[in-house]
């Protein structure tokens, strides 16, 4: 290969790296009293989908690693809530109506 094309290569190559991913979102499904546990692996800036097919309301919360709260308010049935992931690191997501609902993941930094 030509040494022009092979600096072309390898630059396509480090912007293909630097880039930054495009933001994906990730559905949750939640049946009666139970968040299922997908084993998402979502990245900042990712949205996380809360789909509640209980008929039963939910009020979720998301507890950052950094001790930062995010209540998603009350989610009737058949409704969902969606939040972006703001903070990298362990989140810990639980119910305030039900305290037997949680769900951990880790939000890798981008
Ligand atoms: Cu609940």
């Amino acid at each position: 290969m030509a040494p022009i094309l092979l600096r072309s290569a390898l630059l396509a190559c480090l912007i293909a790296v630097a880039a930054p991913a495009a933001a994906e979102e990730f559905e949750i499904p939640i049946h009666h009293t139970e968040v299922l546990d997908t084993g998402v692996k979502p990245k900042l800036g990712d949205t996380l989908a809360f789909v509640n097919h209980a008929d039963i309301a939910h009020n979720l919360y998301l507890t950052y690693e950094d001790g930062t709260v995010e209540t998603l308010d009350t989610q009737p049935p058949r409704t969902t809530k969606r939040t972006t992931l703001k903070h990298a690191g362990h989140v810990i997501v639980r119910c305030w109506i039900h305290p037997i609902i949680r769900m951990e993941f880790d939000v890798a930094a981008n």
